[in-house]
């Protein structure tokens, strides 16, 4: 296994990452605006397969759109990188404050649905097959301003109408709904993978809609990234990753990925390696304040080549005879068994003896496994 990184491991970067300015709640900028051009070059040089963008990001003005695409498309092109999703900025600017398809203002809301449809046209030209919906600014401060039930009717409407624009057109291109628990708004709509699986299920279209978890955003909410995603997996429901690291709950750190709760991005990597995730490996992290232009680049590569540590230490973790019985022992495999076996009842359940006392007294041996994958972590076995 080589900790190099090429196109063939999937890995893709937001245009804002790399691009991000520094610009936070106490401070103005700390770097010059990147071109979107040196980055798809710099990231290809790392060894990255792929970028993504929000239509600001890539094409802000109208006037200079159409010389911007043709210098982005060369760069792709010189660099052999693809464009493998696209998202739509539905809340920086100011129209967004109170949100954009659970935006109280009617308006508010249809001129979202015309901006993202203009951009889920552009990610088609450029060969996304992923698009994005973060709702950033989609909930609220306090509890009268937003009638939940209502807004929930009006996500659905939204996501709803662009699944029916996109298999019009004939795109092939998949949604991935983006949760997050809070920031910037007080309280935001679909806060967990829970809740935003919740509302798939309720969509015109939800075979063509899935998540794009984040890790800092589930962390965020106190929860446990690996099995967020592994039941996303399971739903089949896993279309794109955003990874990063996060310090437990707190502000949305976006570190860059393995900083922060390195033992989560251990299990996230085991779980996406293990479980058939095929997509890209996107990071989604912004490079410190603190950094100059070669920090920025050299927070790139830690994101790559951490995973990639990851990736081995992992897999000696699961090669590990040792590892293999301490499963064993834990019973990890029994749990992949039927309860009530094959022309069994649940009368034959019922009419079981059980040695609770037995059963009861059985130790799990779980720490001894724990251990073993730590000692793999720490580099100790
Ligand atoms: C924004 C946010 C991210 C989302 C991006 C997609 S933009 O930077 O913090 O988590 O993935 O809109
Ligand atoms: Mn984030
Ligand atoms: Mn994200």
């Amino acid at each position: 296994m080589t900790r190099t990184p090429t196109p063939a491991d999937r890995f893709s970067f937001g245009l804002w990452t790399v691009g991000w300015q520094g610009v936070d709640v106490f401070g103005g900028a700390v770097r010059e605006p990147m071109d979107p051009v040196e980055a798809v070059h710099k990231l290809a040089e790392l060894g990255a397969a792929a970028v993504t963008f929000h239509d600001d990001d890539l094409v802000p003005d109208d006037a200079t759109r159409d010389a911007t695409l043709a210098r982005f498309r060369d760069a792709l092109t010189e660099t052999g990188m693809g464009v493998e999703m696209a998202t739509t900025n539905l809340f920086g600017a100011a129209v967004f404050k109170d949100g954009a398809f659970t935006a109280n203002d009617r308006d508010v809301r249809r001129y979202a649905l015309a901006k993202a449809a203009r951009n889920i046209d552009l990610a088609a030209e450029l060969g996304a097959t992923t698009y994005v919906f973060w709702g950033g600014r989609e909930g609220a401060e306090s509890g009268a301003a937003k009638d939940i039930g209502a807004a929930l009717e009006r996500y659905k409407e939204g996501m709803d109408t662009l699944c029916a624009y996109v298999k019009e057109q004939g795109y092939d291109l998949r949604f991935a709904i983006e949760p997050k628990p809070n920031e910037p708004r007080g309280d935001i709509l679909l806060p967990t993978i829970g809740h935003a699986l919740a509302l798939i299920s309720e969509l015109e279209h939800s075979e063509m809609v899935g998540l794009n978890p984040e890790v800092g955003h589930e962390e965020m909410a106190g929860l446990n990234f690996a099995a967020g995603i592994a039941q996303a997996l399971w739903h089949g429901k896993l279309f794109h990753v955003d990874l990063n690291g996060q310090h437990g709950p707190r502000y949305d750190q976006d570190l860059r990925f393995g900083a922060g709760n390195l033992r989560g991005a251990f299990w996230t990597v085991d779980t996406l390696e293990t479980m058939g995730y095929d997509g890209y490996l996107h990071f989604d992290y912004k490079p410190p304040r603190t950094e100059d232009v070669e920090g920025v680049w050299e927070s790139a590569r830690a994101c790559m080549a951490n995973y990639l540590v990851l990736k081995e230490k992992a897999a000696a973790f699961r090669a590990d005879p040792e590892v293999q019985e301490a499963l064993a022992t834990s019973r990890v495999a029994e749990l992949s068994q039927p309860t009530i076996g094959a022309g069994e009842t649940l009368a034959d359940v019922r009419a079981e003896s059980f040695d609770v006392e037995a059963l009861a007294a059985r130790g799990c041996a779980f720490e001894r496994l724990d251990q073993l994958a730590m000692d793999h972590l720490l580099g100790v076995r």
